[in-house]
């Protein structure tokens, strides 16, 4: 997802497909038609391993046997660089939350102690909170309009 709700692959989905079909009518010979189908095919890859590249970035610690789960949550303007977030119930976390830039905090509603003040870009604040129910639950910021603009994430309790 982009920032604003919008999906990356359909945004591909535009950009490639106006060129191919413009390419593929404006030269009829046999030559082109076979280069503008190479062409779509070629974008048509693009197209299908999108997703892939833009794979999300999972921090799974429900393996992870330390006593204290930590996490390091870095943003870059209107987003932060980690997606999910997966600890398991009764789990102590620690989050890190590094502002790249901006005016930006790091909130769980849902979690007693899960909330940063907020912190100009360049700082940095640790907070430690105990996950005391399963389910799932969104981080985000807290500043008007950020989590709308895609600030925000999921972070899930595993029972
Ligand atoms: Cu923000």
């Amino acid at each position: 997802m982009l920032p604003g709700g919008l999906d990356i692959r359909y945004l591909n989905v535009s950009i490639f497909r106006l060129p191919v079909r413009l390419f593929i009518t404006k030269f009829g010979s046999m030559k082109t038609q076979k280069l503008g189908t190479a062409l779509f095919l070629i974008m048509l890859l693009a197209f299908i391993s999108a997703p892939i590249v833009a794979s999300e970035h999972v921090v799974d610690l429900t393996g992870d046997t330390a006593e204290v789960k930590e996490v390091e949550v870095t943003s870059r303007g209107l987003a932060y660089d980690v997606e999910e977030i997966r600890v398991n119930l009764g789990d102590t976390v620690r989050v890190t939350y590094i502002n790249g830039g901006g005016r930006h905090d790091w909130v769980i509603d849902e979690f007693e102690g899960a909330q940063t003040a907020i912190i100009s870009g360049g700082r940095r604040e640790t907070i430690e909170f105990v996950a005391d129910q399963a389910g799932e639950f969104e981080f985000y910021c807290s500043v008007p309009g950020h989590r709308q603009a895609g600030m925000f994430g999921r972070f899930i309790v595993v029972e």
